[in-house]
């Protein structure tokens, strides 16, 4: 059991449906966001913190023993947003860690960093990067100052590369990355209680009919995903416009972020 685990992106979705679980997890749990949240529980307190702000993301760091990394740019957005949100904001995030004794991470990277491989390979976290937005090059570079924290400094941090973490999938594509949300919050137990990770990356993704990558490499956290997308599969197929094969949203994994314009044209 952590004392007290540190969750920035508090406010954002993913945080807000894992809070109810992280009771179980650590005896007091530090929400930090740039949004407030005011709906506290008694084991929960919360900062306001830009994540791009040095001093202030040092100073939530006080007597913390896990970090769950959430906060930042979620999506494809003009460059500035993501340099500040992703890249000085991770960046502050680990030199933060590395100054007060260097509290294990859990990093919500993203299956953007290998959104330009196509849907009918295998990945796994070996293979080089293949990024397909702004948005997953930031991602790539979070993954790059953990992974550079750990072989210089010690620093550990499991990096996971979220698929579609949401109540449920919307279209083939999602059901496919699906994530449930007490999958996410087993792993990230594993993630904290693990005797050793390193850096190590993993996709989060739920035990889903179709699968994109390949977890092997991670086999020693044990992480056997339970949930599936399979009970929205009659949904989904109701639902969906018929897919082109050779359209290019269709081809890759990363959908819709492989083929979207620069952010700063728009
Ligand atoms: P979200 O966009 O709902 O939440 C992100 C939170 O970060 C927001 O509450 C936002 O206010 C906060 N934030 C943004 N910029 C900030 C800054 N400069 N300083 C402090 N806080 C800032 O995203 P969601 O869906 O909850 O995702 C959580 C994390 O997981 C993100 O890092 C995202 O990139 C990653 N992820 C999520 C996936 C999903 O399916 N939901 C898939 C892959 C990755
Ligand atoms: C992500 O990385 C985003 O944070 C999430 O909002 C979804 O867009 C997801 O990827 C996706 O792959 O669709």
């Amino acid at each position: 059991m952590l004392k007290k685990l540190l969750m920035t992106g508090a406010a954002g979705g993913v945080g807000k449906s894992l809070r109810p679980l992280l009771h179980r997890l650590a005896e007091r749990v530090v929400l930090s966001d740039i949004t407030e949240i005011s709906d506290l529980s008694p084991h929960e307190t919360f900062r306001r913190c830009d994540l791009g702000d040095r001093a202030h993301v040092d100073a939530l760091f006080d007597g913390v023993d896990g970090v769950l990394h959430l906060g930042g740019i979620s999506l494809e957005k003009p460059f500035d947003l993501i340099l500040n949100g992703n890249i000085v904001g991770v960046y502050n995030l680990f030199e933060a860690a590395r100054h007060h004794d260097m509290p294990r991470i859990i990093f919500a990277s993203s299956n953007h960093v290998t959104g330009f491989y196509t849907r009918h390979e295998r990945v796994d976290p070996s293979m080089p990067v293949r990024p397909d937005s702004l948005y997953g090059v930031s991602k790539v570079f979070g993954e790059g100052i953990a992974s550079l924290y750990f072989d210089k400094f010690g620093q550990e941090c499991l990096s996971i590369r979220i698929g579609w973490c949401f109540p449920k999938p919307i279209n083939p594509r999602t059901q496919a990355i699906w994530l449930g949300v007490e999958d996410l919050f087993d792993l990230c137990e594993r993630g904290f209680t693990a005797p050793r990770v390193g850096h190590t990356i993993i996709y989060a993704v739920s035990d889903n009919e179709e699968m994109w990558w390949d977890n092997s490499s991670a086999a020693f956290l044990g992480w056997k995903p339970r949930q599936s997308s399979a009970r929205w599969r009659a949904d989904v197929l109701a639902n969906m416009k018929l897919e082109t094969p050779t359209d290019p949203d269709v081809i890759y994994q990363g959908g819709h972020f492989a083929t979207s314009k620069h952010p700063d044209d728009e």
